[in-house]
């Protein structure tokens, strides 16, 4: 029943406009919280083209790119810090395949949407990726601390 804190990962989970203005926030988050991860920052704001552009930079030589950025930066996005063991793997089990036609029923994508170009959620693909796009999206002081106690009844 102990979990070392160096196994306490974060994730970067954003609910991105689709979901927003499908009135899906309180679903999707709901998902996470249920599975006993912990909401550490959680802000909602319309980023920037040129915002976006940073936050999908890994993809700036892909065909969509462009299209990509303006549909993110098209409306209220909510973006959230996401703390548990495993919870950079298990975030993305939990959202499903990149295409909502391959994802799973029981995933969040599998459930609630159909198209890739409308997939509703992102969550980092690797614990690096987490951390960078942590730092982008947040500053430290937005992030919150449990305390020492707080594990106890998950682990
Ligand atoms: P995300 O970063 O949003 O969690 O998605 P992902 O890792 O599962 O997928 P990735 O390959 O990184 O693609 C990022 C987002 O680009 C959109 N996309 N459109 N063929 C297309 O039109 C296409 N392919 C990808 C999706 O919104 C995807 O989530």
């Amino acid at each position: 029943s102990t979990v070392h804190a160096a196994e306490i990962e974060r994730t970067f989970i954003a609910i991105k406009p689709d979901g927003v203005q499908r009135g899906l926030i309180s679903e999707i988050i709901s998902r996470f919280e249920r599975k006993g991860y912990k909401l550490v920052a959680i802000k909602i704001l319309t980023p920037t083209k040129e915002f976006a552009m940073l936050h999908y930079d890994d993809l700036k030589e892909r065909p969509f790119f462009n299209g990509l950025c303006d549909f993110l930066s098209s409306g209220p996005v909510v973006a959230m810090v996401w703390e548990g063991q495993g919870v950079v793997k298990y975030g993305r089990k939990l959202i499903g395949a990149t295409s909502p036609h391959n994802s799973e029923p029981g995933t969040i994508r599998g459930d609630l949407a159909i198209s890739v170009g409308r997939n509703i959620i992102h969550g980092s693909d690797g614990p690096e990726t987490a951390k960078n796009e942590i730092n982008l999206w947040f500053k430290p002081e937005e992030l919150v601390d449990y305390g020492l106690d707080s594990e106890k009844w998950l682990y």
